[in-house]
């Protein structure tokens, strides 16, 4: 095995805009990882050579992919380690396609499923993961936690005290 080690592979250069925001969470959390472009169908022979020894440098392995995204279900197929699969969002079938060809996986080879273009919770999934068994990880994630409930009460209490037309003006006017 190796130390924490988390792998983020993509089908595509075009999933990078979702796929590095779970190369942003690895960051915080001070996990190392390596990011690759691979594909199940255009590079299927390397596909496979990286799943048959992922084990060997990684501990995780976060894959993307969109349409009919097979990648992370290929990777599992060859891997005892974890692999978390993101639906990455397509414009024809806005990502249902990502998700159902990622998450139904046939029973014995599970691949872990986030949401569509969810690759932030692929980071902090994997991080939970490792933490399981490193207490800085698990340090990092509880202050990663503690600062969002604080940012939402701090929201909930401008909201209430401000009401929420002016809330709505004055916080929301970009979104
Ligand atoms: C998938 O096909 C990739 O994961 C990507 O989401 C999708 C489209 O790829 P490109 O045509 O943008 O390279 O394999």
């Amino acid at each position: 095995m190796c130390q924490n080690k988390v792998a983020i592979v993509m089908g595509s250069d075009s999933d990078l805009p979702t796929m590095k925001e779970a190369a942003e969470v690895l960051e915080k959390m001070g996990i190392p990882y390596e990011m690759s472009i691979l594909s199940a169908h255009r590079t299927p022979e390397r596909a496979h050579a990286f799943a048959k020894t992922a084990k060997e440098k990684f501990s995780i392995v976060i894959a993307g992919a969109g349409g009919a995204a097979h990648l992370a279900g290929v990777i599992a197929a060859s891997t005892p380690i974890p692999v978390i699969g993101v639906p990455i969002k397509t414009s024809t079938l806005n990502g249902v396609d990502s998700l159902y060809s990622i998450v139904q996986m046939p029973p014995g080879i599970p691949v872990a499923t986030v949401g569509i273009g969810s690759a932030k919770n692929a980071g902090i999934l994997a991080a939970q993961i490792l933490a399981l068994q490193d207490v800085a990880i698990a340090q990092k994630l509880n202050a990663f936690r503690e600062k969002q409930t604080n940012e939402v009460i701090e929201k909930n209490n401008q909201l209430e005290g401000m009401g929420w037309q002016k809330y709505a003006e004055t916080k929301l006017s970009g979104k």
